[in-house]
């Protein structure tokens, strides 16, 4: 009954916006976009998605691993629309609002500014479809909704939910912003971002409860951008390597386990890896003790050719050449192919570029760090620098995921 309801309810609804007015790490104004257009509308909405072939939705991607640290799509909100850069992530997605911030990044005639009846209740349902499994924490029905949403090395943004119009797909982002600071989840210098995860408000979830696109999301990240895309048109006919998710409710994560390291495609021992999957952070995480384990095997691997370790202050392990590297294709001879190995022999590789980059000084740094150092625990995350060259596909509807090898030049404008 309960779950009717909400669909109906969630149907309704236009675009899901957490507008954030408190934040720990991150101190101002925040909202996020979790949501598509009312089922009513659809039809209105498919015309005017510039990117929508078939029942899929595609959208270009900017950015890199280094040195920006983000991939980015941009959207439209609101009436008279207005253009947000947004970073993508897995969690829940969020754009910087119009509303007293202190470390707001934008100023303010760029930020999302909701109205009134634009804020979500907490009476409605899909107050407590954000929150599920846990009850919404209200006091008062006629309450603003809040959401908090906690990133893994503790930065974390509060906020309340607001709703409103997401009228087109998008086109190409061309904003750049700076860099990057420190942590899996640093304030992004995009207007806010965009959530790819696997809970009840996610866009996918919402593009495919109103009939646009199947619950089947993919993207594909290279260092000049890439694309992603909402729906089953833009999956590879071909060469897809396809495995179950883990099917724990609580799990926000794309998360598929446990798994094998693998060194120059031979086992290392260093097994029962739980990882996930996570498009907002820019590098990859192992815990400590795997960490360890798997930097070991680079450096004694590293030990035996033409390079040395040295001090560069983009990343915390690095190595010269004898000359100046250019790109990751320099180094491809002095770093063997790394691979995850899941259950049924199933196979994710990360070849040289997958894990590592070359910096402004010419030096190659490893794209693997500390995790536990970051407060990650033992849980291991596979992030952007991992996810290149590859398309990854997110299948909710079939509760499995899968990958396939190719450049992700973008396939329009
Ligand atoms: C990873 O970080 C933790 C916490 O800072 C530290 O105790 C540990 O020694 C580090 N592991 C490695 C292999 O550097
Ligand atoms: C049929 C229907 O609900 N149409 C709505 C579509 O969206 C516009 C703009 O938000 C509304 O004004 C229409 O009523």
């Amino acid at each position: 009954m309960a779950v009717q309801k909400l669909k109906e309810r969630t149907l309704m609804i236009k675009v899901l916006i957490f507008h954030a007015v408190l934040c720990s790490s991150l101190h101002g104004c925040f909202a996020a976009i979790v949501n598509g257009q009312p089922l009513s509308n659809r039809s209105t909405l498919h015309p005017m998605a510039v990117n929508s072939f078939g029942s899929s939705v595609y959208l270009p991607v900017s950015g890199n691993v280094y040195p920006l640290g983000y991939y980015s799509v941009t959207v439209e909100i609101g009436n008279p629309p207005k253009q947000f850069q947004l970073d993508i992530d897995t969690d829940l997605a969020w754009v910087q609002c119009d509303a007293p911030c202190v470390g707001c990044t934008l100023p303010r005639y760029r930020r999302y500014k909701p109205a009134k009846n634009n804020y979500v209740l907490c009476r409605e349902p899909i107050c407590a479809a954000v929150h599920s499994p846990n009850p919404p924490p209200c006091k008062n029905p006629t309450d603003k909704c809040s959401f908090q949403v906690e990133y893994a090395d503790h930065v974390s943004v509060s906020g309340a939910v607001v709703s409103d119009i997401f009228p087109h797909a998008l086109s190409m982002a061309r904003c750049g912003y700076g860099l990057h600071g420190s942590g899996t989840h640093p304030p992004p210098p995009t207007t806010g971002v965009l959530g790819l995860g696997r809970s009840k408000p996610s866009i996918s979830t919402q593009l495919s409860s109103m009939g646009i696109a199947q619950n089947i999301l993919g993207h594909c990240f290279n260092d000049k951008g890439g694309y992603l895309f909402f729906g089953a048109d833009f999956i590879p006919k071909s060469g897809m390597t396809w495995t179950p998710v883990s099917q724990s409710s609580s799990d926000k994560h794309y998360s598929l386990g446990p798994a094998e390291v693998l060194f120059h495609g031979k086992p290392t021992g260093i097994k029962d890896l739980h990882v996930i999957f996570d498009t907002g952070s820019t590098y990859t995480y192992l815990s400590s003790g795997v960490y360890g384990s798997v930097l070991n095997l680079i450096r004694k691997d590293a030990s035996r050719k033409p390079v040395q370790e040295v001090k560069d202050k983009a990343l915390p392990i690095c190595w010269k050449g004898s000359r100046l590297f250019k790109s990751v294709q320099d180094v491809q001879n002095y770093f063997s192919p790394l691979a995850l190995s899941f259950a049924g022999n199933i196979q994710l590789q990360l070849s040289p570029e997958a894990y590592l980059v070359v910096t402004e000084q010419g030096n190659v740094c490893l794209g693997i760090l500390n995790g536990t150092e970051v407060g990650l625990g033992t849980v291991n995350v596979i992030g952007d620098i991992s996810l290149q060259s590859k398309v990854m596909i997110y299948d909710n509807k079939n509760q499995r995921m899968g990958w396939a090898y190719e450049d992700c030049t973008p396939k329009f404008g």
